[in-house]
């Protein structure tokens, strides 16, 4: 089944030039890149976002780093889209994530880790909508 998700390349990524080859990854995978967005996320949308994450430890540190530069969003649509994303991402801690992936690839650090990817058909339709609007979801 062809599916959506949505992914959020990060200030690092973006900060040291790897966002089109990022994205080319997943071209080469058969993804077709529905909607990309060149922003910089505002304290407000990212609350919005990381909402699940309110009253973590490290949910102070997470907002002011993805407000921190320029990301780019952008609305991927592929087979099994979702699992397969994640799967070209890698684990979260890119010290764990294999060579190959693009957190083992790029990721420098848990905090620093490069990509964002929505974790299941629900996280997707909730984030499209968030940048993209209800239409897209
Ligand atoms: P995202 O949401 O960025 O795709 O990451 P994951 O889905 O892979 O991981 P997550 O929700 O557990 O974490 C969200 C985000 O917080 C950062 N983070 C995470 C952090 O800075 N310190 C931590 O200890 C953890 C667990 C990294 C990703």
């Amino acid at each position: 089944m062809r599916e959506r998700t949505l992914i959020i390349i990060k200030p690092d990524g973006v900060e040291r030039g790897y966002a089109d080859q990022i994205l080319d990854r997943f071209k080469e995978k058969g993804f077709t890149i529905v909607e990309r967005r060149d922003m910089t996320i505002s304290r407000a949308l990212a609350e919005k976002h990381y909402a699940e994450h309110k009253g973590k430890p490290f949910y102070p540190s997470l907002v002011d780093y993805i407000t921190s530069g320029p990301v780019v969003v952008a609305i991927l649509e592929g087979e099994n889209g979702i699992a397969e994303a994640r799967a070209l991402m890698g684990p979260t801690d890119p010290q764990k994530a294999p060579p190959g992936t693009i957190r083992g690839d790029f990721g420098e650090s848990i905090d620093r880790n490069t990509i964002h990817g929505s974790d299941s058909p629900e996280s997707a339709r909730r984030e499209i909508a968030l940048f993209f609007g209800e239409d897209e979801a």
